[in-house]
């Protein structure tokens, strides 16, 4: 099914609130005034929790200015900001640098998350030229489609998955011990070394990695609507590789790995982990993949 938003990209440039930059450099524009990256994707900062690493966060969007930047959802926590009031100054500086980027000509794109939820009532509006979207299609600069979605829609689909992670891990542990009387058993009737458990592993690993099960959901469906790929967060878990023909990105998150997509002026599209301390000047760990 088609939505809106698919035609996100289509929209002219220049029409947004806060004036959006044109997509494609004009002639006679200067190319040293084109920002780094083409586009910059991040997600799941999770400010107004103490988890958020936001100086870190504010040190890698001062280093990777771009023509576009989605956020990818969980940007604002309003599950733990409803508990409890939290929001220190670094979190502030986080959304006024937002704010600042997207009033200075760079596109702007929210996809809320399941912690920013409540912002999804405010899909097709756009706040201070940050446009709002359930999600949104990306055109790469080398002309391929990336369906762009926080990924918490999936939980539904890999529940059952994790449920089975946790029975799986007890079963996993209970066959540890049944392995070695299996064996015990083997050794006396003169039958060689059978490994129970590395079949039981190997059997149900599939269905015990939850991981697994939500990047293949989120991948299948991106190939589904007819996408050359995905782009997504919401486990916390920076990933870029293909999956049945489709290439699964996930843009990691702020609280753990500080991790970033980027995409390059030719559309290449490269992983980006903030290895750097606040205040120390840039020490790119960058990891760096470009699945073909
Ligand atoms: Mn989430």
């Amino acid at each position: 099914m088609r939505t809106a938003f698919d035609a996100l990209g289509a929209i002219p440039a220049g029409v947004g609130p806060g004036g959006w930059s044109t997509l494609e450099p004009q002639a006679g524009s200067h190319e040293e005034e084109r920002p780094l990256y083409r586009s910059v994707f991040v997600s799941d900062m999770h400010l107004g929790t103490s988890g958020c690493q936001a100086g870190a966060l504010l040190d890698f969007l001062k280093h990777h200015p771009s023509e576009q930047l989605y956020l990818v959802g969980d940007i604002v926590d309003g599950w733990q900001l409803r508990r409890r009031w939290y929001w220190p100054q670094a979190h502030n500086d986080v959304v006024q640098k937002v704010l600042r980027r997207a009033r200075k000509g760079c596109r702007v794109v929210f996809v809320p998350g399941n912690h920013d939820e409540f912002a999804r009532q405010f899909a097709g509006h756009a706040f201070g030229g940050i446009e709002v979207a359930t999600e949104a299609v990306h055109r790469t600069a080398d002309g391929r489609s990336l369906w762009v979605i926080h990924g918490d829609q999936f939980d539904a689909v890999v529940q059952c998955a994790r449920w089975l992670a946790i029975v799986g891990d007890h079963l996993y542990e209970f066959t540890l011990k049944m392995n070695r009387h299996v064996n015990t058993l083997r050794a006396r009737l003169g039958l060689p070394y059978w490994s129970l458990s590395a079949w039981a592993k190997h059997k149900v690993k599939r269905a015990l990695n939850y991981v697994t099960g939500f990047e293949e959901a989120v991948a299948h469906e991106a190939r589904r609507r007819g996408h050359d790929g995905v782009v997504c967060g919401h486990i916390h878990r920076a990933e870029m590789r293909v999956i049945d023909g489709v290439l699964y990105c996930n843009d990691g998150d702020w609280v753990e790995s500080r991790t970033a997509l980027v995409e390059h002026h030719d559309g290449r599209l490269a992983l980006v982990h903030w290895g750097a301390r606040p205040g120390q000047g840039g020490s790119i760990a960058a990891a760096v993949q470009v699945p073909a």
